[in-house]
């Protein structure tokens, strides 16, 4: 392994060091496997009207808490939406996410006594007066009956570290915004196949949830989802949302 000095990185066109020939000890390999790279063929035409279209489309998703328990859609669909869900950057592109899918009515309704568990103390004691306040206009509670009723709960996971293919420790940089990524383009690809969800991150649940599942200790839950069609009687906070202007600074 070469030594580097202190004020030299491992590549960069300052420095003028090629990288492959720095540090390739037999302890250290990459993340991703090394192969030439491939040209890039992008789209060179705007699509404002894309953007415009897109944006029409997320403007209508709501956080759904009453969910058609008798409508299931297909399963098909939502693996479409988890596949796209599956193209999101990721550190070092690692892929630390799993998306657990759960249908059976028995394994729903045991997430659900373990969510309305812990949910109760939440309420009533680990959450302070004023948080518990600040969600009154959602008309939340410890009462979870969308968890049964939706039809599939999706269980985001990320994976705090990977392995490698000779059984050691591969590091998963960046875990938790690569998979908050991913779960966000999750709830834009059901928005687009019509589908309705709730994020809910139901505090203290995670080992409890992920014991149920029967996941591994690098599994650590990030968002449970509840998929669905919304119920005929679904109500909606009356929200609105901020002002682009309120949202973005120009430079
Ligand atoms: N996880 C709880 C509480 C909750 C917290 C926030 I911040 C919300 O925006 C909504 C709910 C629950 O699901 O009820």
């Amino acid at each position: 392994a070469r030594q580097l000095k202190a004020s030299q990185c491992s590549y960069c066109p300052k420095c003028f060091e090629f990288p492959l020939a720095v540090d390739n000890g037999a302890e250290l390999q990459p993340a991703l496997e090394e192969k030439p790279h491939v040209p890039f063929v992008p789209g060179h035409n705007l699509n404002p009207d894309g953007a415009r279209r897109f944006y029409e489309l997320v403007r209508d998703r709501r956080s759904v808490r009453a969910f058609n328990a008798t409508l299931k859609p297909p399963i098909e669909v939502l693996e479409d939406c988890i596949r796209s869900a599956g193209t999101a950057p990721s550190g070092a592109h690692t892929e630390p996410w799993t998306f657990c899918v759960v249908e059976q009515l028995a394994l729903r309704q045991a997430v659900r006594e373990i969510v309305e568990h812990e949910e109760h103390i939440n309420y009533s004691a680990r959450m302070q007066k004023q948080w518990v306040t600040d969600l009154r206009p959602l008309q939340t509670n410890a009462y979870k009956p969308y968890l049964t009723d939706a039809p599939y709960l999706v269980l985001i996971f990320k994976q705090t570290h990977g392995t490698t293919t000779d059984g050691r420790k591969k590091q998963h940089y960046y875990n938790e915004i690569s998979t908050s990524i991913a779960a966000g383009i999750l709830l834009c690809a059901l928005q687009a196949a019509g589908l309705c969800s709730l994020v809910t991150t139901p505090l203290n649940c995670g080992p409890a949830l992920r014991r149920l599942l029967d996941r591994p200790p690098n599994e650590k839950l990030l968002i449970l989802l509840a998929v669905g069609y919304a119920a005929e009687d679904c109500k909606v906070p009356d929200l609105e949302r901020k002002a682009l202007q309120q949202i973005m600074v120009k430079y």
